[in-house]
C-alpha cells in the first residue's frame, strides 16, 4: 500500500504565530497585537511581539523545512503587513510584499511548494476599529477581496495553491461568541464590555462565506487562467461519533455536524444551509440573496480540512457552537477514546480521522487537501529540551493518523492529496500563548534556537516510506 508520487506533504504555520516584528518595517497592528496585549487574555500573560521571530529568522526556518524533506510549505500572509491600515484605499507596505516574495523564491528555488492561506485570524485592527470589521459585510467583503487581489497580482504568478481562510468557524465563535480569541466580543461581561453572541458570530459567519466567495470569484474571473493554480477554502472539522446508539444520541450527532462543518461547508459545497441549523437558529441565521448564493456555490475547488480529535455526543448540552450537544472521550463503558494530551479538545483516536475521511469525500465529493493535523504533548513545557525532543506520544498520534489517511485513500477510494502536520515549529498558540507546544521543532523562546524533535524525522520517513517513487 502505497500514496502516489504527487501526494503532497509537509508543515504549516501562520504569520502571527511566527513572525513577531509586529512593529518592523511598516507593519500596521492586528486584532492579536491589541487582544493579546490585554491582561488575562493569553494563559502565560505573552504576546505574539517576538514570537518564534520568523520575520528574521525565516531563513532558518526554511532551512528546518528542507532538511524535513518536505515537498510543501503552507504558511499564511499577515493583511496588516502587507496593508497596513488594511482598507481599499489606504496605501500598500513594499517591505511586507517583499518579505513574502523573498521566501517564495527561496521555496521554489529548492523545489518546496508554497500553499498560501490569505487570512489566518489577524485582522488588520485599523479595520475592527472604523466599521466593525467581519461584523461589516459591505466594508469587509470589498476590502478583503482588495487584500486578496494584491496577493494573487503580488504572488500568483509563483503561488498556485491558494487558501482564502482558515477556520472561518474558530473566528466566528471564539472571536464573537466566547470571546476566548480576538476581537474578544461576548455577551459575558465578566470578558468584554462589548457584544452579543447570539447573533454576532452568525452575522460574522455570513460575511465570511462572502468575503471567500467574492475572492475566488476574482481569482476564476482575472487570474486562473493565466496564472493556473488552485482555490479554496480550509474548515477545522473534528470526527463526531454518537455517544451510544440511542436515537437522541445519533440525532444530537447530526445536529453537531450541520453546526461543524455544515454551518460552512454547506453553502459552499452544496448552496444551501442545513436544515438544522436552520431549525437551531431561526432568523439569527442571516440567509444570503440568490445573486449571493451563485457566488457561494462551489466556490471552493478542494476542502481544505484542518482536523485534530474526535469527540462522542450526547443530546442535552447548551453550546449552540458546537450544536447544543454533549461532547466527551469517555464511552459508555468507562473507556477513554485516547490519552489526554495538553489541551482538553484534544486525543489519539486514529480511527476517526480514516472516518472523517470517508464522511467528508461522500458528502461534499470534492478532492480534500489536510492542511493541517498534530498533538501536543501533555506538559511538553515543563521538560528539558533534551527530553522534549523525545515526543513518543506526537510520534504516536501521527503514526496512527498518517496510517488512517493511507487506508482512507487506498482502501475506502477517498481522494485525498495532501497533508500538512500542524506545525513546522513550537509557536504563539493564541490564547494558550507559549505553554502549549504544537511543533516537530522545539523552539527555546531564551535563545530562539530550534531543536528539531522525533516527530520530524518520523513524518519524513514515514513519507519517504510511503509515497511511490
Ligand atoms: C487550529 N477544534 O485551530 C489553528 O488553525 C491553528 O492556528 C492552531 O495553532 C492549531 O489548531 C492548534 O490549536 C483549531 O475544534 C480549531 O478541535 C478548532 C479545533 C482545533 C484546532
Amino acid at each position: 500500500m502505497s500514496l502516489p508520487n504527487d501526494f503532497i506533504w509537509g508543515f504549516a504555520t501562520a504569520s502571527f504565530q511566527i513572525e513577531g516584528s509586529t512593529n518592523t518595517d511598516g507593519r500596521g497592528p492586528s486584532i492579536w497585537d491589541s487582544f493579546s496585549r490585554i491582561p488575562g487574555k493569553t494563559k502565560d500573560g505573552k504576546n505574539g511581539d517576538v514570537a518564534t521571530d520568523s520575520y528574521n529568522r525565516w531563513k532558518e526556518d526554511f532551512l528546518l523545512l528542507k532538511d524535513y524533506g518536505v515537498k510543501a510549505y503552507r504558511f499564511s500572509t499577515s493583511w496588516s503587513r502587507v496593508i497596513p491600515l488594511g482598507g481599499r484605499n489606504d496605501p500598500v507596505n513594499p517591505l511586507g510584499i517583499k518579505f513574502y516574495s523573498k521566501l517564495i523564491d527561496e521555496l521554489l528555488l529548492n523545489g518546496i511548494v508554497p500553499y498560501v492561506t490569505l487570512y489566518h485570524w489577524d485582522l488588520p485592527q485599523a479595520l475592527h476599529d472604523r466599521y466593525g470589521g467581519w461584523l461589516n459585510k459591505d466594508e469587509i467583503v470589498k476590502d478583503f477581496v482588495n487584500f486578496s487581489k494584491l496577493c494573487f497580482d503580488s504572488f500568483g504568478d509563483r503561488v498556485k495553491n491558494w487558501i482564502t481562510l482558515n477556520e472561518p468557524w474558530v473566528v466566528s465563535t471564539l472571536g464573537y461568541g466566547s470571546g476566548a480569541f480576538a476581537p474578544g466580543r461576548t455577551s459575558d461581561r465578566s470578558r468584554s464590555a462589548e457584544g452579543n453572541s447570539s447573533t454576532e458570530p452568525w452575522i460574522v459567519g455570513h460575511s465570511l462565506i462572502l468575503a471567500h466567495a467574492h475572492a475566488v470569484k476574482l481569482y476564476r474571473e482575472t487570474y486562473k487562467e493565466t496564472q493556473g493554480g488552485q482555490i479554496g477554502i480550509t474548515l477545522d472539522t473534528n470526527w463526531l461519533k454518537p455517544y451510544d446508539d440511542k436515537p437522541e444520541n445519533i440525532k444530537a450527532t447530526e445536529r453537531a455536524l450541520a453546526v461543524k462543518p455544515g454551518w460552512f461547508a454547506d453553502p459552499i459545497y452544496k448552496g444551501y444551509y442545513p436544515a438544522l441549523l436552520k431549525d437551531m437558529l431561526g432568523d439569527r441565521l442571516p440567509d444570503f440573496s440568490e445573486d449571493e448564493w451563485k457566488v457561494i456555490k462551489g466556490s471552493s475547488e478542494f476542502y481544505g480540512l484542518n482536523t485534530y480529535s474526535t469527540f462522542l455526543v450526547q443530546e442535552g448540552g447548551t453550546d449552540e457552537f458546537e450544536g447544543n450537544v454533549k461532547m466527551g472521550f469517555t464511552r459508555p463503558d468507562g473507556t477513554e477514546l485516547g490519552p489526554p494530551s495538553h489541551v482538553s479538545w484534544l486525543r489519539t483516536y486514529p480511527p476517526g480521522f480514516r472516518e472523517l475521511l470517508s464522511y467528508i469525500w461522500k458528502t461534499y465529493q470534492t478532492p480534500i487537501y489536510v492542511t493541517e493535523n498534530g498533538y501536543c504533548v501533555k506538559d511538553e513545557n515543563s521538560l528539558a529540551v533534551i527530553d522534549a525532543v523525545h515526543d513518543a506520544d506526537r510520534v504516536n498520534y501521527f503514526s496512527g493518523m498518517l496510517d488512517s489517511l493511507l487506508k482512507a485513500k487506498t482502501e475506502d477510494g477517498v481522494d485525498v492529496r495532501s497533508y500538512f502536520g500542524w506545525s513546522l515549529l513550537d509557536n504563539f498558540e493564541w490564547a494558550d500563548g507559549y505553554a502549549t507546544r504544537f511543533g516537530v521543532t522545539y523552539v527555546d523562546y531564551e535563545t530562539q534556537k530550534r531543536y528539531p524533535k522525533d516527530s520530524a524525522r518520523f513524518i519524513e520517513e514515514w513519507f519517504n516510506a510511503h509515497i511511490a517513487h
